[in-house]
């Protein structure tokens, strides 16, 4: 059986971890998890390697000295998924603004064809639940945006919840990618459609965390805007 595994990039998610990392292992496919934590100051560490006593096989952890950000977090998880020779590789947050269970319908889409799945929330309408409507507006907005600069026809394209078959990552050079917020989402599909890999995007709805902080800001919202268009120029100038 081909081996997937569902990176966590974690900070501060202590009221989250012990629930989500069971979620998973709930599942009747057998998921590894990995926890990127970046030396979170409440403890989301320690409480994994508590967990892993009880889940040795399955339950990994990298620690990270400092907060570098999500897009870099995912990098090193992504370069540690290809070493240990996984097929199927995840991106979900801590929060349960993913639901676990919506992992093996990503998982489906790529074992019948799909290079990329994508969890989409506006394939079909606009599927959130509980957010303010500045950030659904923003977030439906985003993907509008890079249609326009990028020409790429994705509905979801900072969605964070995404499978990728493993010849996907090794296709893209890990090593440029920079940014840490939204842009990064961007820029792993952009990569990802520039080497013509087959994207799907599947409907699922997405949840405004119930617990724990947010880690959203203005920097994070700058870096899309002004990334989506650096990322496009160097597409034009064959810097990409
Ligand atoms: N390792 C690591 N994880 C991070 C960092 N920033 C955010 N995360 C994690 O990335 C995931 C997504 O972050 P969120 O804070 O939920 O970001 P968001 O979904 O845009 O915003 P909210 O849902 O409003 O909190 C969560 O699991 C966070 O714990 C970081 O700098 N390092
Ligand atoms: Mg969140």
């Amino acid at each position: 059986m081909s081996r997937g595994v569902v990176i966590i990039p974690t900070y501060n998610e202590i009221e989250n971890i012990e629930g989500i990392v069971r979620a998973v292992f709930a599942l009747s496919t057998p998921f590894h998890v990995l926890i990127v934590d970046d030396n979170s100051p409440d403890g989301t560490a320690q409480k994994v390697e508590e967990l892993q006593r009880e889940f040795p096989e399955r339950l990994h952890l990298e620690k990270r000295a400092r907060k570098a950000g999500l897009g870099t977090a995912y990098v090193h998880g992504f370069k540690w998924a290809l070493q240990n020779g996984f097929d199927y590789i995840f991106e979900m947050d801590a929060d349960f603004s993913h639901n676990p269970k919506d992992l093996e319908r990503l998982y489906e889409a790529c074992v019948n064809g799909a290079d990329m799945a994508i969890g989409s929330r506006y394939v079909t309408g606009v599927n959130v639940v509980n957010w303010p409507l500045n950030r659904v507006l923003m977030s439906y907005f985003a993907s509008v945006y890079v249609d326009f600069i990028m020409g790429m026809k994705i509905h979801d394209a900072t969605a964070g919840f995404v499978c990728y078959k493993r010849n996907v990552l090794e296709t893209i050079n890990l090593d440029k990618i920079k940014f840490i917020g939204y842009a990064f989402q961007i820029e792993m599909k952009y990569r990802t459609f520039v080497n013509k890999f087959k994207i799907v995007e599947v409907p699922i709805i997405f949840t405004d965390r119930t617990k724990g902080q947010s880690k959203m800001s203005n920097a994070i919202i700058k870096e899309a805007i002004f990334g989506v268009i650096t990322l496009r120029l160097k597409k034009i100038f064959n810097t990409l």
